[in-house]
């Protein structure tokens, strides 16, 4: 490969979704190419995440400025990757690893580190005229992912009672990428529908799923579920279930109970996964992710027990795509999928090792996009390279989230002949085989 040298870094402070401040960084290589990124922001972050830094001045953004991460970046990362190799990632990203120091980029910023992480690899894409997926992947890279839609918000991201914060369809059924948008979109117009006729039709969340107040977490299966019957197709067969509980946010560590639904008292970790079970049961649903809270690890290793060999688990902040915590995961049987957000950790080569253990452990990968999201596509090229086979990047509705199904169905068209994974990235459980109550 051609080496690349790192002529000039800079960085500026630009809003997310939420109209949060996040930081944006450029790498130019042989003073000609420049490559940007946007780094996202959570806000059910893991306690484990690698640290977002913040200006914490009050004056500024409630706190929220980024122009600490800024300043990290132009004044104590470029002096010291001038004349780096943008090429060769692995000793970029490893370079600030030690720049910083610290296990969980404290003096840096996750954020700064990851922003020319990701733009030195865009660069380094575009000086050698390569799509990123390509870059990333290699001239073959050409699977597209079943994609986790979240249609209807809860938790954390909404401003509502529902207390599971992510219901998602993964059209699994679709012949081809662009036609798992198509379905999503029509489920998705569905949906509202169905909620105006029942008048529980409000606002959306953060990440652009309705946000109804209901009465329970079961009420939103069956919302779902005659929405995509009212679409045409059916739930179970051509559109499985999903939900990321992201039960950190309704876990008390005080009583080490979770309060699961807004009308009933909280429950243990056994009693939880017990629920679930039944949910799964009787619900066309395939994936859970997050259904315990991060340090609850013999509550995730019962949840395997009951539910490993029926659907996938998806550890989101019990790993925070850290390989120290997923090797624990594995070596206890916590799980049999991890989400992947490259913010978490902070680079693209420990997100990329991170993944390769997995792999090896045949555990599925979710690559995900953060609640405070923005217009940059990074993940969506990602999920390509890697072959990860799912991508979870909110609705098929606003910019933030569709910006990354829009460089999707661009992959696609541009692809001689992509493949779509479809039920085969779920092939080894065999879940939805429950019959879908007619409403
Ligand atoms: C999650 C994410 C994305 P946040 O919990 O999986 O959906 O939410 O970015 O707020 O952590
Ligand atoms: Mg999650």
């Amino acid at each position: 490969m051609m080496r690349l040298e790192i002529t000039n870094v800079h960085a500026r402070e630009v809003l997310d979704s939420r109209g949060t401040p996040t930081i944006e960084v450029e790498v130019t290589v042989e003073d000609i190419v420049t490559g940007r990124a946007i780094v996202p922001s959570g806000a059910s972050t893991g306690s484990h995440e690698a640290l977002e830094l913040r200006d914490g001045d009050k004056g500024r953004y409630r706190g929220k400025g980024v122009l600490t991460a800024v300043d990290n970046v132009i004044n104590e990362i470029r002096p010291e990757v001038l004349g780096m190799d943008a090429s060769d990632q692995s000793a970029l990203d490893n370079f600030m690893i030690e720049l910083d120091g610290t296990p969980l980029k404290e003096k840096l910023g996750a954020n700064a580190i990851l922003g020319v992480s990701m733009a030195a690899c865009r660069a380094s894409a575009s000086a050698q005229d390569l799509p990123l997926y390509k870059y990333l992947g290699g001239m073959q890279a050409g699977n597209l992912p079943v994609p986790q839609m979240n249609i209807l918000n809860g938790g954390k991201h909404a401003n509502n009672n529902v207390v599971v914060q992510e219901f998602m369809i993964m059209p699994v059924g679709a012949e081809d990428f662009t036609e798992a948008v198509r379905w999503c979109s029509e489920v998705y117009q569905s949906l509202k529908g169905v909620l105006k006729a029942e008048g529980l039709l409000s606002g959306v969340g953060d990440e652009g799923g309705f946000a109804p107040n209901l009465d329970s977490n079961e009420e939103a299966f069956l919302l779902i579920e005659r929405a995509i019957r009212e679409a045409g197709y059916s739930a179970g067969d051509d559109i499985y279930l999903g939900i990321d509980a992201a039960a950190n946010e309704f876990y008390d560590e005080a009583t080490g109970l979770y309060r699961l639904e807004p009308n009933e008292d909280p429950m243990d970790s056994k009693a939880t996964v017990e629920r679930y079970a039944q949910w799964v049961a009787n619900h066309p649903i395939i994936s859970i992710e997050d259904g315990l809270w991060e340090d609850d690890w013999a509550g995730w290793q019962y949840q395997t027990e009951v539910l490993g060999e029926k659907i996938q688990l998806v550890g989101d902040d019990l790993y925070v795509t850290n390989k120290e915590r997923l090797a624990r995961g594995v070596k206890e049987k916590s799980s049999n999928a991890i989400l992947i957000k490259l913010n978490q950790i902070g680079t693209i080569t420990e997100t990329l090792d991170c993944m390769r253990l997995a792999a090896e452990q045949n555990m599925n990968c979710v690559i995900s996009h953060r609640s405070g999201e923005t217009e940059d596509s990074f993940i969506a090229d990602f999920t390509v390279a890697t072959s990860a086979g799912q991508i979870k990047t909110g609705a098929p509705a606003r910019t933030d989230r569709v910006a990354k199904y829009n460089q999707l169905l661009r992959i696609n068209d541009e692809l001689s002949s992509p493949y779509y994974y479809g039920k085969k990235i779920y092939g080894r459980w065999q879940a939805p085989q429950v019959k879908v109550q007619q409403a």
